[in-house]
Formats: C-alpha cells, sequence, structure tokens
C-alpha cells in the first residue's frame, strides 16, 4: 500500500512544485491502494474541515488532495483478491485494491471532485447512492451520463450537501457487478464537528456472495441463493470486533447492498436509529431497540451507550446468515437413528460419517476436513469452545481501561467469579410439563382427512432466506 504519508507528502511536493492547476486538475490524483483486509486505524483529516473519522470495520478511508479548496479522491474499479477469512480468498471486483472498496469522508458543504479510472474488463459507472447532486453526476449509465469504457477515467463533481451515511455502487451491469463485490461507504461529516458527537463510529457495508466451496469466483446470476453472507466482505471468524471503550457513545452505520434484509441484533444493549438513508432522525420519533431491519439499498446508524463490560455478539439474526458455504443444502438428519447402518457403511468405507442425526453442532467439534478455499460451515474459537457462527457475526466488545482512540483487540473478556452460567449438579426429578394437546383451540368445523403429507422442496435447496 502507498502509505499515507507517502501519499500526502507526494501531493504537497507536487502542489509545491505547481503541477496542479488552478482551474480542475491537470494530473490525476494518486490512487492509494490497499493490500490488507484488516481493520486499519481512522484516517484524521490533515487539511479541510475538521471532523470525528469513523473506522470502516476490515476495510479503510480513501486519502484525498485537496486541490484550490476542492477534496480530489481516485477510485480505480479492478478485479481483487479479497481474503474473505483466514483460509478462504475470492476473486472479486473491487476499488483500490479491495472490496468493499475504501470508505470515502467529506464534510457537509465540501466540493468533492472524484476521478474513476476502469480497470474492469468492461464498462461500468459509480451511482452515489443517497447523495443531493446535480442529475448528470448521479451515475446512472445511459440515464445520466454514458458509460466509462474499459480503460477510461471519468470526473465527477459536486458538492456533499446532506450530511449523513451513503453508499457507492456501479449503476450499470449492476447485477454482475454488485454481485462481483462492487461497493463502498461513503460519510458526510456535519459541518459542525460537535453535532451528534460519538466516541467511536464503525462502518460497513453487508454483503452476499455464492461461491462453490472449492472455487474462488462468485456466481453472478445467483438471485436469491447465497452461501456466504458478511460484514464487508468478511465472514465470521474473519471479521473483526468492534472494540470500546466502557461509557463510550457508539455507533454503528451499515448500508445494505445485498439481495435480502438482515435483521442486524446487538446483545446486551439497546440501541436507537439515529440515522437513516435520508438522514438523521428526529430524536422525538427514536425507540429503543436491540435489533433493527436493515433493507435492501437502506441505510441505518444505530446508536447507544456501552455501559456493561464483557464480549457482546453482534450478527444478523436471519440463522442462515450466520452460517458458511458448507452449511447449506444439507438434509435434516435429526432423529434419525443409522447406527447400525453406520457399521456396515464403515466396512466398505471406513471414513463414512453420519452428519448431524443429533444437529449439527457436533460437526463443529469433529472439525471435518473441507475442500480446499472454502471455511467451516460455522465455528471461531472463543474462551469457552467453539462459538458455532459464520457469515455475519462479530463480538462487541466493552473493556473498562480501554485507552480513547486505541482499536486493538484486548482479548477475550475474565468475567467476574460467579458471573458465568454453570452445570446444576443437584438432582434432576422430571419437569413440569403441559400434556393438553391443543389447549382451548375453537374445534375444526370439518374434521381433516387423516392424511400426512410428506412436502420435499426437490431442490434440497431452501428457497426462502
Ligand atoms: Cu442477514
Amino acid at each position: 500500500m502507498v502509505s499515507r504519508r507517502d501519499f500526502f507528502t507526494g501531493a504537497a511536493a507536487m502542489v509545491g512544485a505547481g503541477l496542479v492547476s488552478r482551474v480542475g486538475a491537470a494530473s490525476l490524483p494518486e490512487a492509494p491502494m490497499m493490500d490488507k483486509a484488516a481493520t486499519q486505524p481512522p484516517l484524521a483529516p490533515p487539511n479541510g474541515r475538521p471532523y470525528n473519522p469513523v473506522v470502516t470495520l476490515n476495510g479503510w478511508s480513501l486519502p484525498w488532495r485537496m486541490n484550490n479548496g476542492v477534496k480530489e479522491f481516485h477510485l480505480v474499479a479492478e478485479p481483487v483478491v479479497r481474503e474473505i477469512a483466514p483460509g478462504m480468498k475470492a476473486n472479486l471486483w473491487g476499488y483500490n485494491g479491495q472490496s468493499p472498496g475504501p470508505t470515502i469522508e467529506v464534510v457537509e458543504g465540501d466540493r468533492v471532485r472524484i476521478f474513476v479510472t476502469n480497470k474492469l474488463p468492461e464498462h461500468t459507472s459509480v451511482h452515489w447512492h443517497g447523495q443531493r447532486l446535480p442529475n448528470g453526476m448521479d451515475g446512472v449509465t445511459g440515464l445520466t451520463q454514458p458509460f466509462i469504457p474499459s480503460g477510461k477515467t471519468f470526473v465527477y463533481e459536486f458538492v456533499a450537501k446532506r450530511p449523513g451515511t451513503f453508499m457507492y455502487h456501479p449503476h450499470g451491469d449492476e447485477m454482475v457487478q454488485m454481485a462481483m463485490g462492487m461497493m463502498g461507504f461513503w460519510v458526510t461529516h456535519p459541518k459542525d464537528p460537535g453535532f451528534m458527537k460519538v466516541d467511536r463510529d464503525f462502518v460497513f457495508l453487508l454483503n452476499n456472495f455464492d461461491i462453490e466451496p472449492g472455487s474462488y469466483t462468485p456466481k453472478i446470476a445467483t438471485m436469491l441463493e447465497f452461501n456466504l453472507f458478511g460484514f464487508n466482505s468478511r465472514v465470521f471468524p474473519g471479521i473483526d470486533p468492534m472494540v470500546v471503550r466502557q461509557n463510550d457513545r457508539v455507533r454503528i452505520r451499515i448500508g445494505n447492498l445485498t439481495m435480502t434484509n438482515h435483521p442486524i441484533h446487538l446483545h446486551g444493549h439497546e440501541f436507537q436509529v439515529t440515522g437513516t438513508d435520508g438522514g438523521w432522525t428526529n430524536p422525538a420519533s427514536r425507540w429503543p431497540e436491540v435489533t433493527t431491519d436493515v433493507a435492501v439499498g437502506q441505510m441505518r446508524a444505530v446508536e447507544f451507550d456501552a455501559t456493561d463490560l464483557g464480549d457482546w455478539a453482534f450478527h444478523c439474526h436471519k440463522s442462515h446468515h450466520t452460517m458458511n458455504a458448507m452449511g447449506h443444502g444439507v438434509p435434516t438428519m435429526i432423529g434419525v437413528d443409522h447406527r447400525g447402518v453406520v457399521e456396515k457403511i464403515n466396512k466398505l468405507v471406513p471414513d463414512y460419517m453420519v452428519m448431524g442425526e443429533r444437529g449439527m453442532g457436533d460437526m463443529v467439534q469433529m472439525e471435518m476436513p473441507i475442500p480446499d478455499n472454502t471455511l467451516p460451515m460455522m465455528g471461531g474459537q472463543g474462551p469457552f469452545g467453539s462459538v458455532e457462527m459464520g457469515g455475519m457475526f462479530t463480538v462487541l466488545k466493552v473493556r473498562k481501561d480501554q485507552k480513547r482512540g486505541d482499536y486493538a483487540d484486548p482479548g477475550w473478556y475474565k468475567h467476574p467469579a460467579g458471573t458465568v452460567a454453570y452445570e446444576w449438579k443437584g438432582a434432576t426429578p422430571a419437569p413440569a410439563r403441559n400434556r393438553s394437546p391443543g389447549g382451548k383451540l375453537m374445534e375444526p368445523t370439518k374434521k381433516p382427512a387423516n392424511v400426512e403429507l410428506n412436502v420435499r422442496n426437490p431442490s434440497g435447496h431452501d428457497s426462502h432466506h
């Protein structure tokens, strides 16, 4: 990666040498690249109006060049290799070395000029999702601009009028380009850095991919049957924790460019939705929640005071979305006793294993061999064993002695003695049970015929995520 220091020194040198003309740019701004999927520290603004920078989960913010009061960014659309989690890489399309692209941070009222170089094998465009801008800067191929041909650079320029939470993505061959990971986050900070100030401001996009175990490239025609669900093109256990100091005011901003909605759930704290795609919510309109649904194309900002110490799960509440590729499309074997069969099969196939007759948790413990370049369907080693999660899952770590501005992982929470669920070792008499079959149900008018229906989806897949 081009370090920020090199970038700014270079930019300053260029300005000093008079290489940047007074009107517009005589040269392209440098395009910083990122080759890591780790969360980068917040990018403190070196010039321009002050603001409180965000932290992009498993991502970074794009440095800019200041040119006569205009913030100039350079995005390069290109094929990238993204580590989805340790043990799995994917061939995606993205911007400046990664997918998603870098977060762009500007301040309300900033004039912004974005150079977009297309290094993809096909044409593209960039739509600045949610922004108020001149129609011709809206990035819709064919409707508001010609497409950006492969190998060409286009310039977008507008004033970031409305503060809030935004996204960017192509608007031309969207089905392919978004399935390949082309998207990025955008934050327009308020002019007054004290407005709705928080101590930590995390941002990320929701993603879905369909990548066959053992392969590297997403299937682009998949409409609903995705097998990998992520935060910023990472899946658990590859998603970094959100580390905060106790009593920090925390904001988490989420953008959804997947094909379905995601009910995002936080443990141990209540939050309020303080921002949507349309701006900040009116304080009188807010109510407390522990789960908020983020629909397709929407952005949500949630806020809370991190009062309670611990390692708190933070995840999508659709259970298929906290599971990786191998867990989808397996038959239900619960309650099927194959012990006798297994012995017979084992004589023929020594490695044969019964899958999931007592649920699928056992399969995590077995650490079954899996194909190259895929991930266990669920896992992630916690202090008490496997977390049995995948996909859209991470941990909010609230610590008393985490220093202000320190995002380093403090390790696992050390629970005070007597505060962890424990095994009951006393007598276990039979519990009381309600034996009434129907309670106070009304009698059916006609008795149903005594027919048992066995419905099975012929594809073996669940098509309702
Ligand atoms: Cu989800």
